[in-house]
């Protein structure tokens, strides 16, 4: 195959080199952390006052872990670690209360983030001839305005479609012929249902390729959209809080998604013991970012799931490759791409005095999509002679959900004492999609 690299240097690179290069970034970004309040006291807790206390890459696990909590503890400013009017963005994602986790970026800040999604991009074939169009959430949500900046670096047509409206987004492949498309596995699903619905002949597009990713699926997911759509489909992972999309991405060989570790330091350490597993064992991800200098953050406990390849990849690039994400090790959910903690349900309903003590949070496929309904309790008087105040606190309780958790979810209520009650740990979230990963 004849594989192409945006960064032949840098993808390329010999691991020494790369390894060295990474402690000449990690210095840096641990300078810029030592300007950030959170950072300058936890850091010095642990004895590192200066960026030169670090003398090697191992040194990095003197370094305690961040966690989300620590995040939403340092908002909204806590973080920051460069002068407030020298930042150009933020993006958030839901905390696992109502605080956002919210990150900030400089103008470089940006121009580097281009620079790992444009090197995504590029890696799986693009190239200037491409017209992208981008079916994912723009706005707070990094997935827009990651993939675009990426696809713009590139040199391609850039389409900001957004997420949803399929009947547009078929228009919009047949009025710009659409060659790459980027947005969840379970969107990409449902548009293929649509397409027969719509009656839109396959053949009438020039769909090449499609970037799949902001939430969990497996290799026969991939296998399904590829034959059904007749694309190469591209596993892309990231988070909020390491900038977003651009961490991890699939290269043309389709085996395990190399991370960019000139940008950012992969461990994986046993969720539990927090102890490094051994070589190719799957246990959670760290990661440090090596390519931010207004919201640095260090050895981020990212809850997901995954192991390392052994071997060099097949293409050439020495960046080390993890598996597909299987799972996570806390209780968030990802309802069509989209976070939730039920913690944050909880704090919703429970803050309405109408609401009663048991509540159940079903989440279930409804065709390509995720289905979100929240059972309620209420008292039993409600239910009586009017239906007006139950519909009324129906709607109530859909429109706080959505405003907070931003998903437009089912709700239901239900007589006091009638939703069921588990004997140990209360049962509060029923997932009942397929886990095929
Ligand atoms: O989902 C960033 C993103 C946007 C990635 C578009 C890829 C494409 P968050 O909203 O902060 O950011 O959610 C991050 O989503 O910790 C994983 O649990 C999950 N996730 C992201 N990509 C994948 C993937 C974006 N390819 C959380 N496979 C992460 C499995 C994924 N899970």
């Amino acid at each position: 195959m004849n594989y192409q690299y945006w960064d032949p240097q840098i993808e390329k690179m010999p691991r020494a080199e790369l390894e060295a290069l990474q402690l000449q970034k990690l210095k840096t970004e641990i300078r810029w952390a030592l300007r950030a309040p959170f950072y300058k006291e936890r850091l010095s807790k642990a004895g590192i006052s200066c960026h030169d206390d670090i003398k090697s890459l191992d040194d990095l696990k003197r370094f305690p872990f961040t966690t989300k909590n620590d995040l939403r503890d340092g908002f909204p400013y806590g973080f920051l670690s460069i002068p407030k009017e020298d930042v150009v963005r933020l993006h958030a994602s839901s905390g696992t209360t109502g605080i956002p986790t919210t990150i900030y970026f400089s103008r470089d800040d940006i121009k580097r983030w281009a620079g790992y999604m444009a090197r995504c991009i590029y890696g799986t074939g693009c190239d200037k001839n491409d017209v992208f169009q981008n079916m994912i959430t723009y706005g707070l949500f990094t997935g827009g305005l990651g993939l675009h900046q990426g696809g713009e670096e590139v040199g391609m047509l850039v389409i900001p479609a957004g997420a949803g409206n399929t009947a547009r987004q078929f228009k919009m492949m047949q009025d710009y012929g659409t060659t790459v498309l980027h947005a969840t596995p379970s969107f990409l699903l449902h548009l293929e249902t649509k397409m027969k619905e719509a009656g839109v002949q396959r053949e009438s597009l020039s769909l090449k390729r499609a970037f799949a990713g902001a939430e969990p699926y497996s290799e026969d997911t991939r296998r399904r959209i590829e034959s059904l759509l007749k694309i190469d489909v591209y596993n892309s992972y990231g988070l909020s809080e390491m900038n977003g999309p651009g961490v991890a991405f699939e290269c043309q060989c389709k085996e395990g998604l190399h991370i960019w570790e000139d940008g950012y330091i992969a461990e994986i350490v046993n969720p539990d013991t927090l102890e490094p597993v051994k070589e190719g064992e799957t246990g959670e991800l760290i990661l440090t970012i090596l390519c931010r200098e207004a919201t640095p953050i260090l050895r981020y406990r990212t809850r997901d799931l995954t192991s390392f390849y052994n071997e060099p990849c097949k293409c050439g690039r020495t960046h080390r490759r993890m598996r597909r994400i299987t799972g996570r090790s806390d209780d968030m959910l990802i309802i069509n791409g989209v976070n939730v903690f039920p913690s944050q349900i909880e704090e919703v309903i429970m803050s309405m005095k109408e609401v009663g003590n048991n509540y159940l949070i079903v989440v279930e496929k409804d065709g390509a999509l995720d289905r979100l309904t929240v059972k309620t309790e209420v008292s039993t008087e409600i239910f009586m002679d009017d239906s007006r105040p139950l519909n009324a606190l129906k709607e109530k309780i859909k429109e706080t959900l959505q405003a907070s958790i931003s998903i437009n979810p089912k709700v239901e209520l239900h007589e006091s004492g009638s939703l069921p009650i588990s004997e140990g740990k209360a049962v509060r979230v029923k997932d009942t999609r397929p886990k095929d990963v």
